[in-house]
C-alpha cells in the first residue's frame, strides 16, 4: 500500500542572526583607527510552497526538526556578515499550516509556488560602527544577533478536487474513478479497498478538466470510529459537489442515503450544504432498463442518475451534471 500521510507535527528554527562586530580600524601610521566592526548577517528564514508533484506529507517522516542557516559574523573594516540561506519547503496544495501551541491558523497553502514565509530568521546585529557617536567615539561592544522563530506546527492536508464521491463500502467508487479518470485506484469485491483517497482528472463534456475525488467507504456509525471513521472525509471538505454512490441492488436506497448524510453531517453540516447528485451504481445488474425507471419514480429523491461503470451507461451523464453543479448552473 502507497504510503499516505495526511497529517504530520513538525518543528521549524529560523537561523539566528549573526553578531555584530567589534573592530577598530588598522592602518600603518594611523594610531587610533575608529570603529568598523560590520553587522551580522540576518538568518535564514523558512518558507512554504505549495508544489502539485508533491501528493501528501510523507516526505515529512524523515525529520521532525527543520532549521534555516544562521547568519555569520560581521567583520571589521566594516564587512557585514553573510546572511543564512533560506529553507524551502514543499507541500501538496491544500496543505493547511497550523501552529501547534495556539491552533492558529498560519496558512492555508492553496496557491500553487507561491512561497508563504512562515518562520523569520533573526536579524543580525550591528557592529560597533554603527554605535559610534559624538558621546561615544569608541564603543567596544557590538549587538548580538537576534534569534530565529521557533515554532512546531501541525501540516493538515486537506486535498484539493472539485467533487467528491461518498458511499458505502464496494459502492462501485473506485470503479467509476477508474473509468471515467485517469487514475488507478484498487478495485475489489470487498469493504474497505480504497484506505486512502485517490484523485483523477477528467475533461467534461465541454472540455473543462475536474478533479475527482474517491475516498474510503462509509459505514454506520463512522462519525464513532466504525470501519475507517470520518476522519478522511477532510479531503472532500473543499470539494464543489459530491456525488453519493449507491449500489443499485441496495435493500433501502432510501435508507442509505439517509445514512450517508447523517454521517457526514456529524463531521460537517457544510458538507450538506453542497450540491449533489445520487448515483445508483451497477446498472447493469438489471437486466431491464424500463426497470430502473420505474425504480427511481418510485423513489422519494431526487436527482437520480443510474450507471454503469461496467458497460459505460450514463456515465457520461454524471459528467454533464458535474459540470452543471460545478459551474452553478442550477
Ligand atoms: N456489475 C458491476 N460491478 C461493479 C460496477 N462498479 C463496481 N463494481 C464492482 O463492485 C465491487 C466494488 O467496487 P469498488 O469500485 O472497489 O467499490 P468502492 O466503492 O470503491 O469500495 P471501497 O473502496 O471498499 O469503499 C467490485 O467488485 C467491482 O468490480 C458496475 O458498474 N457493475
Ligand atoms: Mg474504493
Amino acid at each position: 500500500m502507497p504510503k499516505f500521510t495526511d497529517t504530520i507535527t513538525i518543528r521549524l528554527k529560523a537561523g539566528q542572526g549573526g553578531p555584530g562586530s567589534v573592530a577598530f580600524h588598522r592602518e600603518k601610521y594611523i594610531a587610533k583607527g575608529g570603529p568598523d566592526g560590520g553587522d551580522g548577517g540576518d538568518g535564514g528564514n523558512i518558507y512554504f510552497v505549495a508544489d502539485r508533484s508533491r501528493t501528501n506529507l510523507s516526505s515529512f517522516f524523515k525529520d521532525r526538526l527543520y532549521a534555516a542557516k544562521r547568519g555569520m559574523h560581521g567583520e571589521g573594516r566594516n564587512k557585514h556578515g553573510a546572511d543564512g540561506s533560506d529553507l524551502i519547503l514543499k507541500v501538496p496544495p491544500g496543505t493547511e499550516i497550523i501552529r501547534e501551541d495556539t491552533g492558529e491558523l498560519i496558512s492555508d497553502m492553496v496557491d500553487e509556488d507561491v512561497p508563504v514565509l512562515i518562520a523569520k530568521g533573526g536579524r543580525g546585529g550591528k557592529g560597533n560602527a554603527f554605535f559610534k557617536s559624538s558621546t561615544m567615539q569608541i564603543p567596544r561592544f557590538a549587538q548580538p544577533g537576534e534569534e530565529g522563530d521557533a515554532f512546531s506546527i501541525v501540516l493538515n492536508l486537506k486535498l484539493i478536487a472539485d467533487v467528491g464521491i461518498v458511499g458505502l463500502p464496494n459502492a462501485g467508487k473506485s470503479t467509476f474513478l477508474k473509468a471515467v479518470t485517469n487514475a488507478k485506484p484498487k478495485i475489489g469485491s470487498y469493504p474497505f479497498t480504497t484506505l486512502i483517497p485517490n484523485i483523477g482528472v477528467v475533461k467534461s463534456p465541454r472540455g473543462h478538466e475536474y478533479k475527482i475525488a474517491d475516498i474510503p467507504g462509509i459505514i454506520e456509525g463512522a462519525h464513532q470510529g466504525s470501519g475507517l471513521g470520518l476522519s478522511f472525509l477532510r479531503h472532500i471538505e473543499r470539494v464543489n459537489c459530491l456525488l453519493y454512490f449507491i449500489d443499485i441492488e441496495s435493500e433501502d436506497i432510501e435508507y442509505t442515503y439517509k445514512l450517508l448524510r447523517s454521517e457526514l453531517s456529524s463531521y460537517s453540516e457544510e458538507l450538506l450544504e453542497k450540491p449533489f447528485r445520487v448515483v445508483l451504481t451497477k446498472a447493469d445488474l438489471v437486466p431491464d432498463k424500463s426497470f430502473i425507471q420505474d425504480m427511481i419514480s418510485d423513489l422519494s429523491l431526487e436527482n437520480i442518475i443510474a450507471i454503469s461503470s461496467l458497460d459505460g451507461y450514463n456515465t457520461d451523464t454524471v459528467l454533464k451534471e458535474i459540470e452543471t453543479m460545478v459551474t452553478d448552473e442550477e
